[in-house]
């Protein structure tokens, strides 16, 4: 079973992703955590050029193209071999990040973003998508506590992340049975109780 966690940053994806991790394995089942971008040697140096804030030169079409590279590799490196020995694959991130953030965000056109992630993906889509949903001022306040420096796709300014958001809730609209809205303002322990409940009943048996 493929899932998929989303949402703008600091929504509490890792944190959910970890419990979420914790709680399969103690019921027995094989979980592979994968991140995007990342997961493979290639898709790592990647995501070192794509956060790396001296990129500022970067193009919008390099952006998409190597969000889009990087999941490539991991697709067929990765994700499709685990899925085949019955796996449990989670993905902190994946196809949905890439129209939130550079169809929706960027504002490259819907229709080429849908083909790149065709290719990219080569079809293979989580049956379950958590997207935890915050505002925008939420994730300035984590972002304020957290005291982290912003990486290249941080720096985006409010309005972008307000369009990443609406992007998330047009994805919602489309694909109601996939794409699953958590309120991510409750607390870490409620947030993974509603995901829990989402996701129990369909679980694979056993893997182990
Ligand atoms: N990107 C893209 O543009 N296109 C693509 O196709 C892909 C990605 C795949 C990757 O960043 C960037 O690439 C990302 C999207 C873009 N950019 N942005 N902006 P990343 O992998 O470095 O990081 P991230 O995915 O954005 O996640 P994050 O910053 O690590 O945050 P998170 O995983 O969503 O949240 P967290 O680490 O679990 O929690 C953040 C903080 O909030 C932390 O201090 C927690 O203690 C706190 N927290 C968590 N839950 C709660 C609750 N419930 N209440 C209060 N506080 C909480």
């Amino acid at each position: 079973m493929f899932i998929s966690f989303e949402g703008i940053d600091c929504c509490g994806k890792t944190t959910q992703v970890a419990l979420l991790i914790e709680r399969l394995q103690s019921l027995g089942h094989r979980v592979l955590l994968l991140r995007e971008p990342g997961g493979t040697t290639i898709s790592e140096k990647i995501r070192e050029i794509l956060l790396d804030k001296r990129n500022l030169k970067m193009t919008q079409i390099s952006e998409l193209l190597l969000f889009s590279a990087s999941r490539s590799q991991l697709v067929n490196e990765v994700i499709k071999p685990a899925l085949q020995q019955r796996s449990i694959v989670i993905c902190d991130r994946y196809v949905d990040s890439t129209t939130a953030y550079q169809g929706y965000g960027r504002g490259l056109p819907l229709g080429a973003v849908k083909t790149i992630n065709r290719v990219a993906t080569m079809d293979v889509m989580p049956a379950l998508t958590f997207f935890i949903d915050i505002t925008v001022k939420e994730m300035h306040e984590r972002r304020r506590a957290s005291r982290q420096e912003a990486d290249r796709m941080e720096m985006g300014t409010e309005e972008f992340f307000q369009r990443v958001r609406e992007g998330y809730h047009a994805i919602a609209q489309e694909e109601p049975e996939r794409f699953t809205v958590i309120n991510g303002l409750q607390t870490v322990e409620a947030v993974q109780e509603e995901i829990w409940r989402r996701l129990e009943g369909r679980l694979p048996e056993r893997n182990d």
